[in-house]
């Protein structure tokens, strides 16, 4: 197994952590015993949770104005894997990578199987882009892409996710993400309708190049490129071309796609209901598609969208298997500490979640007990889980303090000497 961190470093700090560890978790089980919870189950249950790593989101992001390369970014897929193995290493949160076409693009798929393989890491859903324009290429983006004006141009977008599919295909991924940057910044420069019609046509085609255990993830976004209109806009926009397309379609929700406000729980809720979701992009905003790490801004919303998924999974909501991943633009911080942490903070949001007394809440809910409801979240919500996400990740092989070992272990100083600056791993703008 090639991961990089050594081994000893880990076993020595969890040896020194582990006593304080096993007093606070004693205490927690004690708290939860009394609400009747096992802590050892719920332990179990976050062992098992995973979310995948963008491979775009191990290098430095970007905004409209600069970029700022951080020391030692990745420079090709393969240096990304080795990042993201440590942040798997470290976490046991990250099992799985999403690559992102062309920025990914790989001549032999052999050797990456198996570089993956060999730092276990598994491929999750793959992501198109016809958000940019590639060298030499024949149609520009500029005004559109499946849903463009010129067949020309829409016809080269089609021919890119077949190609991602093709291209995911030789990895074992079972998903196309598709986000276009369609839209218009005039009144009246775009036909809102036919565009919506031209995208379905389009989105067909691709629909029709998938594999039998295929999916296809439609992920909207309000705006940004485009400020006026924006062809997959929102979720309603997402749920009827999905709806469309037919039953391998599937609605994505990214948490910074929205307007300022929306309820995202109830948009996941809905789609659940329906049998439309996809999964998710995690990431946190203020403002917009800030892309900010998961949980640093509104931890409680994000526990409320883990509310619904704890929820639907306990229902056993039939076919409901949504695909986790992270979508972030890391500008200021170390690209592996973000990640490790915001898998953290996911697994904090699903731990709070599981420990919702849902008899109790259905009971206050059905008896119109609005605070008493409210207080059941709240409870579940203040509970310092930390104790349970520190043993989950220890008994799976993890670090008890991933950010400590990481700091410690000199892996970025030593990429710094390894990977002269190069900048072509990141989003950029986007
Ligand atoms: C977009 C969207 C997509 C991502 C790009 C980089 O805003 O979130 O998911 O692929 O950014
Ligand atoms: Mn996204
Ligand atoms: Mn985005």
């Amino acid at each position: 197994m090639s991961f990089s961190i050594d081994a000893g470093l880990i076993a020595e700090a969890n040896e020194k952590a582990a006593p304080a560890l096993v007093g606070d978790f004693d205490h927690l089980a004690r708290v939860l015993a009394r609400r009747n919870l096992d802590a050892e189950a719920i332990a179990k249950k976050i062992a098992a949770f995973g979310v995948a790593l963008p491979t775009w989101g191990v290098g430095t992001g970007g905004t409209r104005f600069a970029r700022f390369p951080g020391p030692g970014e990745p420079r090709h897929i393969f240096d990304k894997l080795d990042d993201c193995a440590v942040i798997q290493q470290l976490t046991r949160a990250t099992p799985t990578i999403s690559l992102h076409f062309p920025w990914d693009k790989f001549d032999d798929p052999k050797e990456l199987r198996e570089a993956a393989a060999a730092r276990r890491l598994g491929f999750d859903a793959v992501n198109s882009n016809t958000f940019q324009d590639q060298p030499g290429q024949e149609h520009s983006y500029k005004f559109g892409s499946l849903s463009n004006a010129d067949p020309a141009a829409r016809a080269l977008a089609v021919a890119h996710n077949l190609e991602c599919i093709a291209l995911g295909e030789k990895l074992g991924s079972k998903a196309l993400t598709v986000w276009i940057a369609d839209g218009s910044n005039f009144a009246g420069q775009s036909n809102l309708t036919k565009a919506f019609d031209r995208y379905l046509d389009a989105m067909g085609q691709v629909y029709a190049g998938l594999p039998a255990d295929w999916q296809v993830f439609l992920e909207h976004k309000l705006y940004e490129p485009a400020f006026y209109s924006t062809v997959i806009s929102d979720w309603g926009s997402s749920y009827i071309a999905a709806t469309e397309l037919g039953p391998k379609a599937k609605c994505l929700v990214d948490l910074g796609h929205h307007a300022p406000g929306v309820n995202i729980e109830q948009i996941v809720s809905r789609l659940v209901r329906f049998g439309k979701l996809a999964g998710f992009h995690f990431n946190d905003s203020k403002y917009g598609d800030d892309d900010l790490d998961a949980g640093s801004i509104q931890p409680f919303q994000l526990f409320l969208v883990f509310n619904e998924l704890v929820d639907a999974g306990e229902r056993r909501v039939e076919g409901f298997a949504p695909a986790y991943m992270i979508d972030q633009s890391h500008n200021v911080s170390d690209p592996i500490e973000s990640l490790m942490l915001s898998a953290v903070e996911l697994q904090r949001a699903y731990a709070q979640a599981l420990l919702v007394d849902r008899a109790a809440l259905a009971a206050a809910q059905d008896a119109n007990d609005a605070l008493g409801a409210h207080i059941l979240l709240k409870q579940a919500f203040t509970t310092d889980v930390s104790p349970l996400l520190a043993v989950a990740r220890r008994a799976a092989g993890g670090a008890i303090d991933p950010l400590g070992v990481y700091r410690a272990s000199g892996y970025r100083a030593a990429k710094t000497r390894e990977r002269p600056a190069s900048g072509v791993a990141s989003a950029g703008i986007v």
